[in-house]
């Protein structure tokens, strides 16, 4: 087999996850020196999104909506099962200079 191929095999394995519909995804946003990144993330109702806290101090997920209020303990992750389609606009309750966006598709 040439390299090349199998290159394309590899690059098949890794991206047909992302074009199955069906499947409902798990979209990593990760906290890290007080930035949530990606500031702006899409999604659709049924994805998981799980916020990653590497900072040694507490962070909150908190909907403006009040859809969700994630507690992110220093160093641990949490995961929240989106519901409802709509943009929430997210904050940490103790950091509040820490924003995001969430477009959540349906
Ligand atoms: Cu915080």
């Amino acid at each position: 087999m040439k390299p090349g191929r199998l290159a394309t095999i590899a690059l098949a394995v890794v991206f047909l996850p992302m074009v199955v519909p069906a499947h409902a995804a798990t979209i990593q946003i990760v906290m890290e020196n007080l930035v949530i990144s990606p500031a702006e993330a899409t999604a659709k109702v049924g994805d998981t999104i799980e916020w990653v806290n590497k900072d040694v101090f507490a962070h909150t997920a908190t909907a403006r909506g009040g859809d969700f209020d994630v507690m992110l303990p220093p160093k641990k992750s949490a995961t929240f099962v989106l519901k409802k389609a709509g943009t929430v606009e997210y904050y940490c309750r103790y950091h509040p200079n820490m924003k995001a966006t969430l477009k959540v598709e349906p």
